[in-house]
């Protein structure tokens, strides 16, 4: 069984059934669909045109690529023929995307016109390995006249994607991820989450990460069920699209809640999410009083679910149960976790540990990095392997359910993103005048948490200009929101900083 293989149920059992529908809210009159026989017919087309272009089973292909039917078009047509899906982040720059052209080495680039600023800016060394530059609108010229791709052996064991997630040495690493780990984490999600043929999700997350193209995508496709995709999420479409019966699924992070929350609040009458089947969050924690004041206002209790990158998703609250705010619930179906102290040993429940994970889900390793993959990984007495999410949870003794406590490595969520204070702080010191960096995540209502900087500077550093460089070398959602000038940075008797000392403001 590969992923091909289980998403062409859905085509066989109901070929009429609408599969993908895209509209964007700033252009109203684009809307297209595709049945899901259309949409395999399609993806044969991209398959055959990409083995015509050389590629070959384990290659990758880097998508720079926002949500259009395109992107799923694409990713089933590469994975089809055995090839290696790398989704970059949109809002990524020149230097982000450089890192990850070098360390997957993509054979292929593919983006669109409205990416094209940022393509601009890439110079030939930023492209690597990268043969061809390939725009998704002007695919009438590049794509062949074959119809049909040729046969390819793809087994569970191979890779289907590489997904960069950023990495506590400033640089992000590559998350391989199987056929199998996908089929675990899919299968799993159909069970828990009752996915149904007549389910219809409304899709804004972004497909780059794997909370919209795991948790969104591909359950939708292998459930044979309709996805409504969009570029990006719009308040008050998803209001009228939810209100309105367009949809029985949403899934969101929780800076998405409490936009909905705040809105919802100061609307009269009340949005009808009576034809709703499933509210789900998850990417960072939804704190209380957004999860209850959501429950007030539409009659409706989101399902509060934990997944990562490199292992699809761990835990989740139940679809027919209790679902406990601020709680993660307990393992999906075939994962397993357990939380230890420092050294490894499993503590009593009501203890304060790290969260290890063991399942068909978890990955394969980071992509040639075999001393990171070794360094998250540990065996049992009884020899047996699990991964060290780094996250620090404890288990309710009543309940059963865990609740995430915090973060073993620094790491800030804002809005769903994550942004790891080490590659701020390096590139903040390779600005003229800055000797030290530090950076902390501060509380944000909206975003969960966003970053400040502390500075140690010789001399006077102008912010604006110091604002406009980090823009130019950084995804914008990791731009320090606020700066502070110190004279030194606090440090304990070995000298390494200390953090908690600088106030979160
Ligand atoms: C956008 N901005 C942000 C973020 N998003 N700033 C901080 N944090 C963010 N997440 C900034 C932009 O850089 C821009 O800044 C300004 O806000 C407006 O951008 P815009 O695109 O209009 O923002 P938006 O459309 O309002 O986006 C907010 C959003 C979006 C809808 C919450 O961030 C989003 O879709 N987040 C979901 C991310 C996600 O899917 N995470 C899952 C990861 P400027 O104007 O200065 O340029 S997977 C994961 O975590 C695991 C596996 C799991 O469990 O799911
Ligand atoms: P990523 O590296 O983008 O895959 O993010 C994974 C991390 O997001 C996890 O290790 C958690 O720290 C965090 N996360 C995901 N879901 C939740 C949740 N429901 N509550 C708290 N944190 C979460």
């Amino acid at each position: 069984m590969n992923l091909s293989t289980f998403f062409a149920i859905a085509p066989e059992r109901a070929p009429d059934k609408l599969a993908l529908e895209y509209a964007n809210p700033e252009q109203p009159h684009l809307r297209e669909s595709y049945t899901y026989q259309e949409l395999y017919a399609t993806v044969a087309y991209w398959a055959a045109a990409f083995q015509g272009m050389g590629i070959q089973k384990g290659d990758r292909i880097a998508f720079f690529l926002g949500n259009r039917p395109e992107f799923v078009i694409a990713y089933l047509a590469v994975i089809h023929i055995g090839g290696v899906m790398v989704p970059v982040n949109l809002r990524y720059r020149k230097r982000e995307i450089n890192h990850i052209l070098h360390d997957c080495t993509a054979k292929i680039l593919l983006s669109e016109r409205a990416q094209q600023p940022v393509l601009d800016e890439l110079e030939p060394g930023d492209l690597a390995d990268v043969e061809q530059v390939l725009l998704v609108d002007e695919a009438a010229s590049w794509l062949g006249r074959a119809s049909a791709p040729a046969p390819v052996v793809v087994q569970g064991e191979d890779l289907a994607l590489i997904m960069y997630t950023s990495g506590t040495t400033g640089r992000s690493k590559g998350a391989m991820i199987t056929h199998n780990n996908v089929l675990a984490t899919v299968t799993g999600l159909l069970s828990a989450w009752a996915w149904e043929e007549d389910d219809v999700i409304l899709l804004p997350l972004p497909l780059f990460h794997t909370h919209g193209l795991m948790v969104g995508l591909h359950c939708a496709l292998a459930a044979g069920a309709t996805t409504r995709l969009r570029p990006k999420f719009d308040l008050d479409e998803t209001l009228d699209v939810l209100g309105s019966g367009g949809a029985s699924l949403f899934f969101a992070v929780p800076t998405v809640y409490f936009r909905l929350v705040e809105t919802i609040r100061e609307m009269e009458p009340k949005p009808d999410f009576s034809r709703m089947r499933l509210f789900c969050s998850g990417s960072a924690p939804l704190p209380a009083e957004t999860h209850n004041e959501f429950e007030q206002l539409t009659g409706l209790r989101i399902l509060e679910r934990y997944g990562m990158t490199e292992t699809g998703m761990n835990f989740s609250n139940p679809y027919a149960g209790p679902r406990i705010a601020g709680t993660v619930g307990t393992p999906l179906p075939g994962v397993f976790g357990r939380i230890v102290d420092e050294q490894n040993q499993p503590v009593p429940p009501g203890n304060e540990g790290e969260m290890l994970v063991r399942g068909s889900n978890v990955f394969d390793g980071y992509w040639r990095d075999p001393e990171k993959t070794a360094a998250s990984f540990s065996t049992d007495s009884q020899g047996i392997r699990w991964f060290h999410t780094g996250d620090l949870a404890r288990q309710d003794p009543a309940t059963g359910y865990v609740t995430l406590l915090g973060r073993r490595h620094e790491l800030i969520i804002s809005g769903g993103f994550n942004i790891y204070p080490r590659e701020i702080e390096e590139m903040l010191c390779t600005f003229a005048g800055v000797v030290e960096a530090a950076v902390v995540g501060m509380a944000d209502a909206e975003w969960g948490e966003v970053p400040a900087a502390y500075l140690v500077c010789n001399g006077t550093v102008d912010e604006e200009t110091l604002v406009v460089y980090c823009r130019s070398q950084l995804a914008s959602f990791k731009l320090p929101r606020r700066f502070h000038y110190i004279e030194a940075l606090p440090r304990n008797a070995m000298g390494k900083v200390q953090k908690h000392l600088l106030p979160r403001g």
